[in-house]
């Protein structure tokens, strides 16, 4: 039920979203927190497994060091623990032949859709851009992987989403858009097209060409750059999911850091009472069923 749950929401819905979880509890913050304004209530739709978020709390680099056996516990602890329907990053699949059996693991454990990126060799986070060396696949190549991952697959629901970095290593929106439809074509259920510019432009860019030729596929953005944009306007751009990549991530280590530092600074923890949530509270947030 819930690896079909999102498919049925982007029908439903036209534009979902969703935001990372790496652990448990970060789970049941995606699953739980909702929010009431006008009257409506707003959750979030999705979770998606970040390589950078899994490898961070780690304390490891974001390079696909973190292995799959790993990255699977990851996806169990959250299962364990949530309803939401599951966004796994893929990072670049590794070769086809590995991918294949990414592919059954995750559809079997009743993950939703896994994004892989069109990278090869020693992948880097995408927000380096050019700042490190990464290399493009070629795009036989690529297809070839999707094709694959496609034909491993037993159940209909289960998405190969294709993510293209043309934009992140200054390729050109040709080749974006070349790779998008090249990608579909090889049977890909979703395109993300991935940009670290401040601006969205290239984005909605894209998107309209897409869209030209292309009415149905879902598109994916990742908007930790171009965070300015609202949902809304996303889906009247003809976008489909919106992925919140690292924010929990993000707001949780400065806060942790800063703890840690009061406590050195005063040699007791009298000062941090403020910033931590109270003991009844941590001792009562997860209850024994
Ligand atoms: C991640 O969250 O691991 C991603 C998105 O792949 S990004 O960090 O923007 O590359
Ligand atoms: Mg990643």
């Amino acid at each position: 039920m819930r690896r079909a749950r999102l498919r049925k929401l982007i029908d439903m819905k036209g534009c979902i979203n969703a935001i990372e979880a790496h652990s448990g509890l970060t789970g049941l913050i995606a699953e739980n927190t909702k929010v009431y304004d006008d009257g409506k209530a707003y959750q979030f739709d999705a979770m998606w497994i970040s390589s950078l978020c899994d490898s961070t709390v780690k304390g490891k680099p974001d390079i696909e060091l973190v292995d799959m056996t790993s990255r699977f516990r990851t996806i169990d602890e959250i299962m364990e623990v949530t309803t939401k329907p599951i966004i796994f990053d893929g990072d670049t699949g590794s070769l086809a032949e590995h991918f294949v059996y990414t592919v059954r693991t995750l559809e079997r454990v009743g993950v939703s859709m896994v994004i892989i990126e069109d990278k090869i060799g020693l992948k880097k986070n995408s927000l380096f851009g050019t700042e490190v060396k990464q290399n493009q696949d070629s795009i036989e190549n690529f297809c070839a992987k999707i094709t694959a991952g496609k034909k491993a697959q037993k159940t209909k629901e289960f998405m190969i989403c294709a993510r293209i970095e043309s934009l992140i290593l200054e390729k050109g929106m040709k080749d974006a858009l070349k790779r998008a439809f090249a990608y579909v074509k090889a049977g890909a259920d979703a395109i993300m097209i991935h940009s670290r510019k401040k601006e969205p432009d290239e984005v909605f860019e894209f998107t309209k060409r897409f869209r030209a030729n292309d009415k149905t596929t879902p598109v994916v953005v990742v908007p930790t750059s171009y965070n300015q944009v609202t949902e809304d306007e996303f889906k009247r751009r003809g976008i489909n999911i919106v992925i919140y990549a690292n924010h929990l991530t993000r707001s949780g280590f400065p806060a942790m850091k800063k703890t840690a530092e009061i406590i050195l600074k005063n040699h007791r923890s009298l000062e941090t009472n403020e910033m931590c949530m109270s003991i009844k509270d941590i001792i009562n947030l997860i209850p024994e069923e």
